[in-house]
């Protein structure tokens, strides 16, 4: 049989997919016939990306040999056991001269359940750093905060996506799945008809405009002032006598002190600092109470990478709370994940302070069970490490780390402040890069290591919903590409780790199964055969119970008492532009005289930092670079026509883009896609240090620039 039954390679959703490596259009094309399955979360439907996919496993550009960098600074081809002694003498050397935590690792919420594993098992045992950190800190970090402190338990959709087909009302918070996962949207079609969509975005982005024809609502606020929105309708659902007090006394604990924080923040004083008007929020408020079951509060990045994404992450469970939604059957509270893996990746240990089955590193029993799966004493594993954008900035510093090797991100796009970046990178001592394509981080690398493409290996991926998915191998790699798992099996044997190191997919699984059994994201009871089979594998699932849990919260939320906690939140009196600079821990005001606000994100064409979706020629012939949506009467002020080449410039950087005029923003914002290379990447005018202070999530979402017109030319230097 020349099909093959898997999922696409890029976001959460992971449609199911079919891949043809025998048809005609395959032998014609080089590379295997795509077609989308029936599969619960796309049924039929794919975007763009996904039906493109499988161009790039024929693309010429793709890395075939290891790549190590001579005297001379040019990359020279060499064999696998000289690039692998060579990393692991780099290792060597580098923990000699520096302590164990001279040496780091940077992962990706891309690879596979098996990868991420054996990433964060390699580290704590064959390398004992606590320095690893991954891409998903950038990505959910606080949503999964807040949902660890509110619900005990972080599963970013805590129920089946198609639950959402029989809402009547969805609250969506600062995410555009039209453009960002496009075959969700079909859930949504019930809540469209009945008038029950609200979208919550300071663009009419396209999600946005779904609620145009409906009776939904868009609301508009400047960007980062939604924790004060939700304060405003959890105002409104208070005062109104609209909260479901039966829910809240069986369910929940905090809801007096709760009750009395919300307070201070009605509609119209909320309008004040958002710039919604006090009778939307009214609507939008009454529209989520009109009744408990078939409604759900959901949020993505827009709301959630900022310095108080945790907070307002916070606020928007708490609405939920306070309207009796999480935990019961046809409504709730989520978040949007992101990365294919985005879920599992965070689940099984790449995350500095997290140990397998999100366990807490620092948790002493945690620590004696993953220990005994590892074979190694609990004493010898390392502590919490540093979160992503911290390591990123202290590279080749006294207290960073001086040998890194990034596995599955291309932090040079994807991570804040690219000079910091740049230049952290630089002062490295030695820089391993495993990757398939040559991507802008590889540009600083010492060493690039060639790895397999989705549809080369085997594994598993948890999606959006938590539920656990078989990719599997469709075709041959190209000779000389190797998988992760052999990668660390080979470097394990060279550094003389304890444990086993297995190169096997499935042995991964199994002993991932061990080590997660008994913590909050528990795998033992889902088998390598169910997933094979294509059966619903959800976790939870202890060894011996009978099935997994596509629905959690509804017995108990993930707290010892069972119940969800209402914790009380409000907007920071410092403001939320505290930025201590790098260079002399300066206050930076959000706003300088004829500066906006600068919020980035996601086109549908692109998938992250595009070193994937660069190279598929349709989409770059989509989208080819990068467009800086401003609306006409800003553009007007500033003598910037559409089109017309503009320079942004920030406290950390200066970018360029060609400005593309929209009523659809707020005249006091602009937006622009952080997908592009060189001097149109988004990140070279993002702060690193304006985080979170619970998640360590930076701020992507609100900056301050000010914006100019320039000459063409201009635009490459
Ligand atoms: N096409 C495409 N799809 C993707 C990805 C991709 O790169 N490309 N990446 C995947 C990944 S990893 C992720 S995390 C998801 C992200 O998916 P989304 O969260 O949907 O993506 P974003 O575009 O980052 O942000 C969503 C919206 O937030 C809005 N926004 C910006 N600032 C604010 C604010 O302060 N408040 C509010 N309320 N809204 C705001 C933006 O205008 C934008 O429309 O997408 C996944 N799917
Ligand atoms: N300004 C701004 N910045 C952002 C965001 C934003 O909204 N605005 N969003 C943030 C978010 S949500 C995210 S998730 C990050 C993503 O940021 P990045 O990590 O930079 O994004 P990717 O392009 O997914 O990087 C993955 C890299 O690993 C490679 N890769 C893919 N799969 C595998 C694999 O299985 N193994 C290995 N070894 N390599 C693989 C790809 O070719 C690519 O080069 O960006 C963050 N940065
Ligand atoms: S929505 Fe996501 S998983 Fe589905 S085809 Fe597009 S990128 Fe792939
Ligand atoms: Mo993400």
């Amino acid at each position: 049989m020349s099909t093959t039954a898997t999922h696409c390679p890029y976001c959460a959703l992971q449609c199911g997919m079919t891949l043809d490596t025998g048809s005609a259009a395959a032998a014609a094309q080089g590379y295997p016939e795509v077609a989308a399955r029936q599969f619960p979360t796309n049924r039929g439907g794919m975007c763009r990306k996904g039906w493109t996919s499988a161009e790039l496993l024929a693309d010429p550009a793709r890395l075939t040999a290891p790549l190590l960098r001579g005297a001379d600074g040019v990359f020279q081809e060499v064999s696998w056991a000289a690039a692998l002694d060579r990393m692991a003498a780099e290792f060597r050397a580098a923990q000699e001269r520096h302590g164990r935590d001279g040496v780091g690792i940077f992962g990706g919420g891309s690879l596979t359940n098996e990868n991420a594993y054996q990433l964060g098992k390699f580290a704590r045992v064959a390398l004992r750093t606590s320095r690893i950190d991954y891409n998903g800190r950038f990505c959910m970090s606080s949503a999964a905060a807040a949902a660890n402190r509110s619900l005990g338990m972080d599963r970013g959709l805590p129920f089946p996506v198609t639950d959402l087909d029989d809402a009547h009302t969805v609250l969506l918070l600062g995410t555009n799945p039209a453009e960002t996962m496009p075959p969700f949207v079909q859930h949504l079609q019930h809540a469209r008809q009945h008038g029950g969509l609200v979208v919550v975005d300071p663009r009419r982005s396209a999600t946005a405009r779904m609620t145009d024809d409906d009776g939904g609502l868009h609301l508009q606020p400047t960007p980062g002032s939604d924790l004060v929105l939700l304060l405003g309708l959890a105002h409104v659902v208070l005062h109104e006598g609209l909260a479901d007090r039966e829910y809240l006394e069986r369910r929940t604990t905090g809801s007096e002190a709760f009750t009395t924080s919300i307070n201070a923040w009605w509609p119209e004083r909320v309008e004040q600092v958002t710039g919604v008007p006090a009778e939307r929020i009214r609507r939008a408020a009454r529209l989520l109470a009109r009744a408990r079951k078939g409604t759900y509060v959901i949020t993505g990045r827009g709301v959630e990478q900022h310095v108080d994404g945790t907070d307002t992450a916070t606020a928007a469970i708490n609405l939920a709370l306070l309207l009796g939604l999480p935990g019961r059957e046809g409504s709730g509270w989520g978040t949007l994940t992101g990365q294919g893996n985005g879920q599992g990746g965070r689940e099984h240990g790449q995350k500095a302070d997290q140990l397998p089955g999100y366990r807490s590193i620092t948790d002493p029993a945690a620590r004696a069970h993953v220990a005994g799966v590892w074979g190694v004493d609990p004493a010898e594993l390392p502590g919490a490490g540093i979160p992503a954008a911290e390591m990123l900035t202290t590279l080749g510093t006294d207290h960073g780390v001086r040998c890194l090797w990034v596995n599955g991100s291309n932090v040079v796009i994807g991570a804040p402040d690219t000079d910091a970046v740049v230049r952290g990178l630089q002062a490295l001592d030695f820089l391993v890069v495993c990757d398939f394509f040559f991507s802008e981080t590889a540009e600083f690398a010492d060493l690039v290591l060639p790895v397999l493409q989705w549809a080369e290996e085997e594994g598993t991926m948890t999606n959006l919903e938590g539920r656990v998915l078989r990719r599997r191998r469709a075709l041959d790699p190209p000779p000389g590409a190797r998988d992760e798992l052999w990668i660390m099996a080979e470097l394990a044997r060279r550094l003389e780790a304890p444990g086993t190191f297995s190169p096997d997919p499935e042995e991964v699984f199994e002993e991932l199964r061990r080590a997660s059994a008994g913590g909050k994201a528990d795998y033992s009871g889902i088998g390598w055969a169910a997933l094979d089979a294509g059966e619903a594998c959800w976790w939870p699932h202890p060894a011996g119970a009978s099935a997994g849990t596509p629905r959690v919260f509804l017995d108990r939320f993930g707290h010892p008492d069972g119940r969800a906690v209402l914790v009380p939140v409000r907007p920071r009196a410092a403001g939320r532009a505290v930025d201590p600079s790098p260079r002399g821990h300066r206050r930076e005001p959000l706003h300088t005289a004829g500066a906006l606000t600068l919020t980035t994100g996601r086109w549908l064409e692109h998938y992250q930092s595009g070193n994937q979706t660069r190279r598929v020629p349709s989409l770059h012939a989509a989208r080819p670079g990068a467009r800086l949506q401003i609306h006409p009467a800003t553009a007007a002020a500033h003598g910037i026509r559409d089109g017309a080449a503009v320079e942004l410039t920030s406290a950390r950087g200066r970018a360029v883009a060609r400005a593309e005029l929209s009523t659809d923003i707020r005249p006091d914002t602009v937006f622009l896609p952080f997908h592009y290379a060189g001097t149109q990447t988004a990140n070279r005018l993002v702060s690193s240090t304006a985080v979170d202070p619970v998640s360590a999530m930076p701020e992507f979402k609100a900056g301050s620039v000010t914006v100019r017109a320039i000459d063409a030319e201009e635009t490459t230097r």
